[in-house]
């Protein structure tokens, strides 16, 4: 069964590359046999992630910069993930609308992530939905998120490199930017840039730049761009150009990969912790095996959970 869907899959077919992605989304149980048989055919696709508040153009950036991508010899896989919207909500099936001329595209993949299954494990499900787009032959991942909250930070961490996107508009989401965003971007882009404002904004992203210290050296560089009328987005692919550049020839390319895949272990770790803690209560293992020693103050809370994890008494 898993074998003849990825059999399909690297030879092309769409239908079954959704059909692994769902699994994911599920979070089928024959999710890691699935990620431990592709995982030695990645190769590790380029991943950048677009961020920023909703409706700043995040979708229709990407859009514009698909035919760029693909004029380099590209194939592009899409995530685009909203953790607030439902599956079918409206600005999913906005950035469908706006992205439907490369549904066709047989060398770009969109996919739109919601809320299914737990908020949590999103993160970790665009991962592994970028894992199989990587093993369907996509070597430029691009995830959008909304930026703000710990689940769109969390998903640009997996990425390779970070713009954030604003608006002119936005004078009050830079004031109250948390360092979390700043730390986050690689390159600013302030996006609908034919609006009142877009240079006091361009400033003030600057000045709160010079005002940093960036331990890697890069200082974000902010682009201008018109999304819907295809204006910046050569100087955007030339910024990430030369970040992509400079994260490679300081090392800090590999670095970041390798801080990722800590990360990535650790929240698997959780995961199945937390699941294996859920199950010693549903089962009542802990009202079964430790309870009455607490009771009768033969062990206490601390040594009994101790216990529990060190699998001295078992789960
Ligand atoms: N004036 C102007 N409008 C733009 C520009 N870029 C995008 N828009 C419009 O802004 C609206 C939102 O664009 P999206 O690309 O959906 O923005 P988004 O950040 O993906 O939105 P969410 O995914 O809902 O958070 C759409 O109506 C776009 O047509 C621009 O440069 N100038
Ligand atoms: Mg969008």
């Amino acid at each position: 069964m898993i074998d003849a869907l990825l059999e399909k899959i690297k030879n092309g077919n769409p239908r079954a590359l959704a059909r692994l992605i769902s699994k994911v989304e599920d979070e089928s149980p024959e999710l890691p046999e699935i990620i431990a048989r592709i995982y030695p055919h990645l190769h590790s696709t380029l991943r950048v992630g677009f961020t920023g508040p909703p409706g700043a153009g995040k979708s229709s950036l990407v859009n514009k910069l698909l035919p760029l991508f693909k004029k380099r010899g590209h194939r592009i896989g899409v995530i685009a993930v909203d953790p607030t919207s439902p599956f079918t909500g409206g600005a999913i099936l906005g950035d469908r609308i706006r992205m439907i001329d490369h549904q066709l595209d047989n060398d770009v993949f969109i996919r739109s992530m919601g809320t299914r299954g737990s908020l949590g494990g999103l993160a970790q499900r665009s991962r592994d939905v970028a894992k199989l787009l990587d093993y369907a032959g996509y070597d430029i991942i691009l995830f959008e998120t909304v930026g703000s909250g710990q689940v769109g930070s969390d998903i640009s961490k997996s990425a390779d490199a970070v713009a954030v996107v604003m608006v002119p508009e936005g004078g009050d989401f830079v004031q109250t930017m948390k360092a979390g965003i700043m730390e986050l971007a690689d390159i600013y882009v302030v996006n609908k840039s034919d609006r009142d404002g877009a240079n006091h904004m361009v400033r003030s992203i600057q000045g709160m730049v010079e005002l940093s210290v960036f331990e890697t050296g890069w200082r974000p560089p902010t682009v201008c761009t018109q999304a819907n009328a295809d204006v910046g987005m050569d100087e955007f692919m030339q910024k990430l150009d030369e970040f992509i550049a400079y994260q490679k020839e300081n090392g800090l390319f590999e670095k970041r990969r390798r801080e990722q895949l800590i990360m990535e272990v650790g929240d698997i770790l959780q995961d199945l912790l937390r699941r294996q803690v859920k199950s010693a209560f549903d089962t009542g293992a802990i009202e079964d095996v430790v309870l009455e020693k607490i009771i009768k103050h033969e062990s206490d809370p601390y040594t009994a959970a101790h216990e529990l994890l060190e699998h001295k008494t078992s789960l």
